[in-house]
């Protein structure tokens, strides 16, 4: 018997190459090459390695070069000093005799950390260099040399340049000290602040590496509704264990500054911003970072928004709050990214009222503005009034990460400050920690978005990374999906949405199906079946979520609090701008916010060109109709169909495409360890109910308005709308407070 389990045993591992994975090694995973022309290749290719590791970043590099060479090619990778036929040179001028010398006769442009990969012919030996002028770059072409290997590309002529187009590549955690995560599904904090200083997790190497993989280069570690705590001493002691770790990678971090910690902390009256008691305490504060993490990268600011403390407390601007703090950094090179997220616009006690929510003069003025203008409204008047080190973080949208959301209006429209593009990769709105949906096409969506603030083609893409309006200083913040669950992200397609937004922070042209391809090749496999079949999934996820939550512009109307599911009836939320009623403002006529200048008027917020395309309701682009219009339940789409069947249509689609991804995955059951496999066939489960239930609840609620029948095609809701609206989850994740 056991005889015949032990033969069954090993004739499933000949057949079976596939190693169950619990996701911990994210797309670094250097399997040995599994196919063998191209390994014997790769093995005839690369003979030995010579890099001089003379700092801690170039032996990261030289280990991470060399160990992973080995295990991809299975064979014995030598270090050598002198050259030899085939070999992979490594580092910069400084480091290498042979790099300083192909740089010194051909000039690379090489600002901003870039790399260049290039087979060279030197001393009748054909070599790989892999230089960069500083240390970092370097790193980050040994990851980008591995990717090749790791996606199966050639290995010959090599002639790569890469430079990141823009220069600090940013994760924003929303990690509180009591490490559970504003908008976390994946865990808890990996920062366990308890045991910092003394004790270093191995996730945090492990977390620098990723990161560094991928260009990143800056982690802001606390949450932006932030605590002061954070800026004692025993905290930045621990900040400064962190920012060692991080160091070789070439992360730096980072601090969200609670505006009013001159008072908690420091033992002031006041917090205002020209007050010199307050000027001195950051100045101070700004010392005492310094000296213990002398390439601290600067403070992530929240002012005046959702109960945050802020400058327009004392009655100053956001300028004078952002200035003030720029100033105490100024000469330690520190940047302020200062958060355009407000919308407490001409209600500033609305911050002071923030939990209460029952003040009715309050209320109604909120309810009378339009949330959407209110960034564009307060931080526009400021241009040109920053200092050079601040950066105004700007999220893509004007409201708050919906599936689709228009471009901000404040990209194109602040010519002199530098705007940094804040994304998010934890799915808040997108089926949180259990829907399968692939964020790089809303990415790519914003950045090629066309804001004409220089005539055509003045892309978000060119805003951010400083072309347009000529900066140096430039950003690009993702709000982290990353938790302590062991493949960081909860869902394992989690990691496609880090993965891609690092890529796309180094560099904006690449295709969200060329990341979509790279990743799934280095995560899963270069099969050809699962990289086309995973790849059509994840093209197709985003779109899907956009139809089962938000269809045709709809936007916020998810559940109150958790924003978890579906709940286009409430009105009673805390604050009138929290309330799905006040964005889809569906009666018997029809659905959807009127923005133009019959309505609130937010689309005289864009340049004409920009603004053609949504202005009138007949010829705007209907993924963003119910954004700018409200029109009939009749209203003839362009398809010929009325709204009313065009809504439940797309709702029906969004569901129909979930199923299909589905199938999707079923089919590459033999192609993926069981783990994994079993793991995102039961997250696809929850996303088909939930894309029910979303289905279900707002075609329901939205036909008590229209009151028109279910169109053919469509399923039938199973449960009363009365059942939708009772349902409740007290306990849902990633609202951890930071108390
Ligand atoms: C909202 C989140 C909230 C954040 C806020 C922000 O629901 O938890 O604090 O954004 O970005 O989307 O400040």
């Amino acid at each position: 018997m056991i005889k015949i389990y032990f033969i069954v045993c090993i004739s499933f591992l000949t057949f079976s190459n596939i190693h169950a994975e619990n996701g911990y090694r994210l797309w670094l995973r250097f399997d040995k090459i599994d196919d063998a022309e191209l390994l014997a290749q790769y093995r005839n290719t690369i003979s030995a390695v010579q890099i001089n590791t003379t700092s801690p970043t170039l032996s990261v590099a030289g280990k991470e070069l060399i160990n992973d060479l080995q295990s991809l090619l299975d064979k014995k990778i030598p270090v050598q000093k002198n050259i030899t036929e085939n070999c992979i040179v490594a580092g910069t001028p400084a480091s290498s005799s042979i790099i300083s010398e192909i740089f010194s006769t051909t000039r690379y442009d090489l600002k901003n950390d870039g790399f260049i990969i290039v087979s060279k012919k030197i001393n009748d030996k054909n070599i790989i260099v892999i230089g960069a002028t500083n240390d970092i770059g370097v790193l980050y072409g040994v990851f980008a040399f591995l990717r090749l290997l790791q996606t199966h590309q050639a290995i010959t002529n090599l002639s790569i340049i890469s430079i990141p187009k823009i220069k600090n590549r940013i994760l924003d955690h929303w990690d509180n000290i009591n490490r559970t995560v504003e908008r976390g599904y994946a865990g808890i904090s990996i920062w366990n602040w308890h045991t910092l200083p003394d004790y270093i997790d191995k996730r945090y190497i492990d977390y620098a590496r990723a990161n560094a993989s991928i260009g990143i280069n800056g982690s802001v570690l606390t949450n932006v509704n932030a605590i002061s705590v954070v800026l004692t001493r025993d905290y930045l002691l621990k900040v400064k264990a962190l920012a060692y770790v991080f160091r070789p990678y070439g992360i730096k971090v980072y601090l969200t500054a609670k505006f009013n910690a001159p008072i908690e902390i420091g033992g002031l009256q006041t917090a205002d911003p020209l007050d010199t008691s307050v000027i001195n305490w950051w100045k101070k504060k700004c010392n005492e970072i310094y000296e213990l993490i002398p390439d601290f990268g600067g403070f992530l600011i929240k002012a005046n928004s959702e109960g945050q403390p802020g400058p327009q407390g004392y009655g100053r601007t956001h300028a004078d709050g952002a200035n003030m703090l720029a100033d105490a950094l100024t000469p330690h090179g520190g940047i302020v990214m200062w958060r355009a997220f407000v919308y407490d616009v001409r209600t500033q006690k609305a911050d002071e009222n923030f939990e209460e929510g029952n003040n009715n003069a309050l209320n109604n003025s909120i309810a009378a503005e339009d949330r959407y203008k209110q960034a564009y409204d307060e931080f526009k008047p400021l241009d040109g009034l920053f200092r050079k080190n601040v950066l105004l973080q700007v999220k893509n949208g004007p409201i708050d990460f919906q599936p689709r959301e228009p471009f901000s209006s404040l990209f194109g429209a602040m010519p002199y400050t530098p705007l940094m593009l804040e994304l998010q990769l934890t799915q808040e709105y997108l089926g949180q920690g259990t829907h399968l949906v692939y964020e790089a096409p809303l990415f790519k969506e914003v950045l090629n978005a066309d804001t004409y603030s220089h005539g055509k083609n003045s892309t978000v893409a060119k805003i951010i990374d400083g072309s347009i309006d000529k900066h140096s200083l430039t950003g690009i913040a993702g709000v982290a999906n990353i938790g302590n669950d062991i493949n960081w992200t909860g869902h394992p397609f989690g990691q496609a949405n880090w993965y891609a937004f690092g890529r796309l922070a180094w560099d904006n042209n690449l295709t969200a199906t060329q990341i979509a391809d790279e990743w799934i090749q280095q995560t899963f496999s270069n099969n050809t079946t699962v990289v086309s079949t995973i790849e059509k999934m994840m093209m197709a996820s985003r779109e899907a979520v956009v139809n089962y939550m938000t269809p045709l512009g709809l936007h916020h109307i998810m559940g109150t609090g958790n924003h978890y599911g579906p709940a286009p009836w409430v009105d009673n939320a805390g604050r009138p701008d929290w309330n799905p009623v006040y964005y889809h403002r569906a009666d018997d006529y029809g659905i959807g916010f009127n923005r133009t200048s019959s309505g609130s008027n937010a689309l005289a917020q864009y340049l004409p060109q920009a603004k053609q395309q949504w202005n009138d309701s007949n010829n705007c682009d209907e993924k963003y109709l119910l954004w700018f219009h409200h029109v009939s339940w009749q209203h003839k789409m362009k398809d010929g169909k009325i709204l009313w069947d065009e809504l439940c249509d797309k709702y029906q689609q969004g569901v129909d495409t979930v199923r299909w991804m589905k199938q999707q995955w079923a089919s590459l059951k033999y192609f993926i360890d069981d783990e994994r496999y079993n793991s995102v066939r039961m997250f696809l489960n929850i996303q088909q109910k939930e894309a029910l239930w979303w289905k279900n609840a707002c075609i329901e609620y939205f036909q008590t308005f229209s009151k028109m029948p279910i169109p053919p095609g469509v399923e039938k809701p199973d449960k009363t709308l009365e059942y939708y609206e009772q349902l409740n989850f007290p306990y849902s994740p990633g609202i951890g407070g930071n108390n």
